[in-house]
C-alpha cells in the first residue's frame, strides 16, 4: 500500500516528503504517506497551493510560506463570509487517483493565530459545483496545535481540493504541516456519548440542519451534539448519527429489546423527536420512532421504541439490518431557527429517574406496589415496588384518559425492594395512574400531584 501510493507521486514530491521526514526525524511516521504536496511549506513558497481574497468585496491580505509555514498575515476587509480568504490545493489527477475509495482518511494541519478564539474553517471537496466531502471549523490559540478530521471517502471528483476558509475575521492566521493520510476508520457504535479522545463523532446533516460538537451549555465538562435547525431547513431535516455509513455494528434489537434513548435538550415543549433507524445499505429497510419532547430547556431522556412506529411507516423486522441511526429534532415543522442539543444515544431505556439497587437484603414473597410518598405531592414523590425474583419490569405512570406521561422502570432488576423516584414537574395537577408489570402480574396505584 505504501509502496503504491508513493510511486504515484511525482519524484519532486517523494523526494520533498523524504526529506521532510528526515527533517522531522520520525515524528511524522507516515509522512510518506501525505497525498498532499509542500503540506510543509519546505520549499519556502507556496508551491502547489492557491490563494484567494475576495478583492470584489474589498478583502485583502498577504499569504507567504517564507519561514516554511504558510502565513495569511495583513488580512483587511474581513467579516462577510468564511470563503472571503482561502488558502487551498487543488488536487491534482495523480493525487485524486491515490485516494481510494470507500478507505478512511485523516486530514491533519498545524496552526496558530495572532488571537485565540480565531475559527478557520477546514474544506475538503468541489466547491463549484458544490459537493462537500468534509468541512470542520476549529478555533485557534496562539500556539502551534494540531488539528484533525476524518474523513470516509465515498466520491471522488474532478476539482476536489484541500483548503481553509478564514474570512470572518482580521487576525493572522499560521497553517504548517497539512497531510491527507490513510487511516483506520472510525469504530462507530451506540453508545453515541462525544467523549471519546479517539473518535471524530462526524455528523451527517440533511434537510438544511447544522450541527456540530460542542460543551453542554449546562455542564462545561460533558461533550454534546449540538444540531441548529434554521428557518429554512426542510420539515424533515435531520442529522445521521455519525458517518453515511452507520455504526460498525447492528444496532441490536430482538424481540424483547426494542429500544433506545437518547437525551435531547430542545428550545421549546411539545417537539417531536423523531430517531429513524435503517440498513445503511438499503434506505428501503428502516423503521421510524417518536418521542415528544415534554418540557423547554432541561435535558430528557426520551426512549425510542422500535415496535412503536410512526404512524403509516413500515414496522421492524427483526431479521433486518438496522445498522445507522439518525435524529429529527422537531421534526414535521418549521418556521423558527432553533438550536437543540443532544447526548448519550444508546441502546436500551437509558435513566428516565434515579432508580436504584434493592436497598435491603430482604426478599419479598410476592410482587407488591406501594402507595407513592409523599402523597398527594409536588412535584416529586417516591415510589416503592417488590420482586420475589430477578424479572424484567415496567413501572410506567399514566394521566386519567389512559395516556402514558412517562417510564420509570423499564428493564431487568434483581430480586428485593426497588425505589424509584417520580418527578412530575412538567405535569398538570391531578390524579395519576402508576402500573408495575413484571412476568404475568400487574399492579396498579393511584397518586394525585397538587401543584
Ligand atoms: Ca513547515
Ligand atoms: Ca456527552
Amino acid at each position: 500500500m505504501k509502496r503504491a501510493l508513493q510511486s504515484i507521486l511525482q519524484p519532486k514530491l517523494s523526494f520533498l516528503l523524504i526529506l521532510s521526514a528526515i527533517t522531522l526525524a520520525g515524528t511524522t511516521a507516515s509522512a510518506q504517506d501525505n497525498i498532499i504536496a509542500n503540506g510543509d511549506f519546505s520549499t519556502g513558497d507556496l508551491t502547489s497551493w492557491t490563494t484567494y481574497f475576495a478583492d470584489f468585496a474589498g478583502v485583502s491580505g498577504t499569504v507567504s510560506a517564507a519561514d516554511s509555514v504558510a502565513s495569511i498575515t495583513g488580512i483587511s476587509g474581513a467579516g462577510q463570509a468564511v470563503w472571503h480568504v482561502q488558502l487551498y490545493q487543488d488536487l491534482t489527477s495523480d493525487q485524486l487517483a491515490s485516494l481510494e475509495l470507500d478507505s478512511t482518511y485523516l486530514i491533519s494541519f498545524d496552526a496558530r493565530a495572532g488571537e485565540a478564539g480565531r475559527t478557520i474553517k477546514m474544506f475538503f471537496g468541489v466547491s463549484d459545483p458544490y459537493v462537500l466531502i468534509r468541512e470542520k471549523t476549529f478555533s485557534l490559540t496562539t500556539e502551534m496545535a494540531t488539528y484533525t478530521a476524518k474523513v470516509a471517502l465515498s466520491s471522488k471528483n474532478t476539482g476536489t481540493k484541500l483548503g481553509f476558509e478564514m474570512g470572518l475575521s482580521n487576525v493572522d492566521v499560521f497553517i504548517d504541516n497539512v497531510s491527507i493520510t490513510k487511516t483506520e476508520p472510525e469504530v462507530f457504535t451506540l453508545p453515541v456519548t462525544f467523549e471519546s479522545a479517539d473518535l471524530d463523532y462526524t455528523l451527517t446533516d440533511f434537510g438544511g440542519n447544522s450541527s456540530s460538537v460542542v460543551a453542554d451549555p449546562t455542564d462545561a465538562t460533558n461533550t454534546v451534539a449540538q444540531t441548529v435547525k434554521p428557518a429554512t431547513a426542510e420539515v424533515w431535516a435531520g442529522t445521521t448519527i455519525g458517518p453515511a455509513s452507520g455504526f460498525a455494528t447492528a444496532i441490536p434489537f430482538t424481540a424483547s429489546a426494542t429500544k433506545m434513548s437518547a437525551r435531547v435538550w430542545s428550545p421549546i415543549a411539545g417537539a417531536t423527536i423523531l430517531m429513524k433507524v435503517e440498513d445503511s445499505n438499503d434506505a428501503n429497510i428502516y423503521v421510524e420512532m417518536p418521542a415528544t419532547i415534554t418540557a423547554a430547556e432541561t435535558w430528557e431522556t426520551l426512549v425510542f421504541d422500535v415496535t412503536q412506529q410512526r404512524e403509516g411507516t413500515a414496522a421492524v423486522n427483526f431479521d433486518n439490518t438496522y445498522d445507522k441511526a439518525s435524529i429529527f429534532l422537531d421534526y414535521g415543522q418549521n418556521g423558527t431557527a432553533y438550536t437543540f442539543y443532544w447526548d448519550d444515544v444508546q441502546f436500551g431505556e437509558g435513566e428516565t429517574s434515579t432508580s436504584t439497587e434493592p436497598e435491603s437484603v430482604f426478599i419479598p414473597s410476592e410482587y407488591a406496589l406501594n402507595q407513592n410518598y409523599p402523597n398527594p405531592f409536588n412535584p416529586s414523590t417516591t415510589i416503592e415496588f417488590a420482586m420475589p425474583q430477578a424479572n424484567f419490569v415496567t413501572l410506567e405512570v399514566f394521566n386519567m384518559v389512559g395516556q402514558k406521561v412517562a417510564t420509570l422502570v423499564e428493564g431487568t432488576r434483581q430480586a428485593g425492594v426497588h425505589t424509584v423516584s417520580f418527578d412530575a414537574s412538567t405535569l398538570s395537577s391531578g390524579t395519576y395512574l402508576y402500573r408495575m408489570q413484571a412476568g404475568d402480574q400487574m399492579l396498579m396505584q393511584k397518586m394525585t400531584l397538587i401543584k
